[in-house]
């Protein structure tokens, strides 16, 4: 397939509720859309999940722009790809900038299985028809109000529940939690706001049976990781720390974790999400799929990479009406009692809503060759 034309739609969507973390509030969600059609008319659709501010990781949507227009769009236009497994290779000059090289990919993958009349998820190799999904719950401003939204979730049957945290609103927070819901399935998320200093919070949350802890560390740490990994017996989960299988294989050589949050755009796209999946089944290590607020776009391809089978944990991939009022997918998202039952018409398998995509739509860019 060639790429002829490449369009990048700047969008930007209210959120429902805030969703407040360690390192930030959001309100609303700026982000592209990315389509791309070859030389059949055929099209596919990618999402870019960095965000306005480099609070999670150093890109932005400026960023995502520039090295899209300037380096990638024309690589990914030079010649015919054969595959999208190829993408990578032919990234591989241009550093870092994963967020902006998953977009790309990704809507290059979604045309690639269109083109061949196969659901993404096939593409790929995923083996699943559903997959189990958890929630991801913000900071809250007062321990009744966090007791109620997780009530809300548990009785709508998602998995497990992932329950923010920062320095002074952690262990108390939880406990207050677990003592409520003794036996549901709970983790929690930092978002790198800790240091070793805080060893005292962790081995508390470690007698409150969670899953995991997410990300307690510093965003670019594997060494406190590993220290901190040893003296807890709840799983370490890394996510921001994570960007390829290399930093994946030093990580698990080292201790620094026992799970892995697998994002497609932090790690540069499906290509390297699959081998850092596959190096997981080899080794048995557990992996999910994170999330990072994804319109149904971002979304459609999380419950792709959802269907391999080393994701054995429910992701943080819930459904459009967790974050949106109006998804701009048809049909949108659904979570049915904590699963999600995989589309079955070509690629991402959800269709477009054109026209509301026009009405949120606030920049558009045409690369064309
Ligand atoms: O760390 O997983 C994260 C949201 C924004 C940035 C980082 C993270 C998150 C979430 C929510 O936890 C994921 C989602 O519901 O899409
Ligand atoms: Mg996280």
């Amino acid at each position: 397939l060639q790429i002829k034309k490449v369009t990048l739609h700047k969008l930007f969507m209210k959120l429902k509720s805030p969703f407040e973390t360690s390192f930030g509030l959001f309100k609303d969600r700026e982000f592209f859309v990315i389509e791309v059609e070859d030389e059949t008319g055929e099209i596919g659709f990618g999402e870019s999940v960095a965000f306005a501010l480099p609070l999670y990781n150093e890109e932005t949507n400026k960023t995502v722009k520039h090295v899209l227009e300037d380096f990638l769009i024309p690589l990914a236009m030079d010649k015919p790809i054969h595959h999208p497994d190829e993408l990578s290779e032919r990234f591989k000059t241009i550093k870092r900038n994963y967020m902006a090289k998953s977009a790309i990919e990704g809507a290059i993958w979604d045309l690639y299985a269109k083109r061949r009349q196969q659901t993404l998820a096939e593409t790929i190799g995923g083996v699943k028809k559903e997959i189990e999904v958890g929630i991801s719950i913000g900071i809250q401003d007062s321990i009744e109000e966090l007791l109620k939204i997780v009530d809300g979730y548990v009785k709508q049957g998602y998995k497990r529940m992932k329950i923010k945290i920062k320095p002074g609103r952690d262990y108390e927070l939880i406990r207050k939690v677990r003592e409520k819901f003794p036996n549901i399935s709970i983790m929690v998320d930092a978002n790198s706001a800790y240091t070793l200093d805080d060893f005292s919070i962790f081995a508390k949350l470690d007698t409150l049976d969670l899953m995991m802890i997410e990300q307690p560390l510093a965003h670019d740490d594997i060494i406190d990781h590993a220290k901190l990994q040893a003296k807890i017996n709840t799983p370490i989960c890394l996510d921001e720390s994570i960007h390829s299988l290399e930093d994946a294989k030093k990580a698990i050589e080292l201790g620094s974790c026992k799970i892995i949050n697998i994002k497609v755009g932090r790690v540069g796209g499906i290509t390297e999400a699959k081998k850092i999946h596959d190096y997981c089944q080899k080794h048995g290590i557990d992996v999910w799929c994170g999330g990072m607020l994804e319109s149904g776009i971002g979304r459609a391809h999380n419950v792709a990479i959802s269907t391999l089978a080393q994701f054995t944990l429910p992701g943080d991939t819930a459904g459009s009406s967790r974050y949106w009022e109006e998804d701009i997918v048809d049909p949108e998202i659904e979570v049915r009692n904590g699963v999600i039952s995989v589309q079955d018409s070509p690629g991402i398998g959800h269709k477009l809503k054109r026209s509301l995509l026009e009405s949120l739509r606030t920049e558009m860019f045409v690369i064309q060759n």
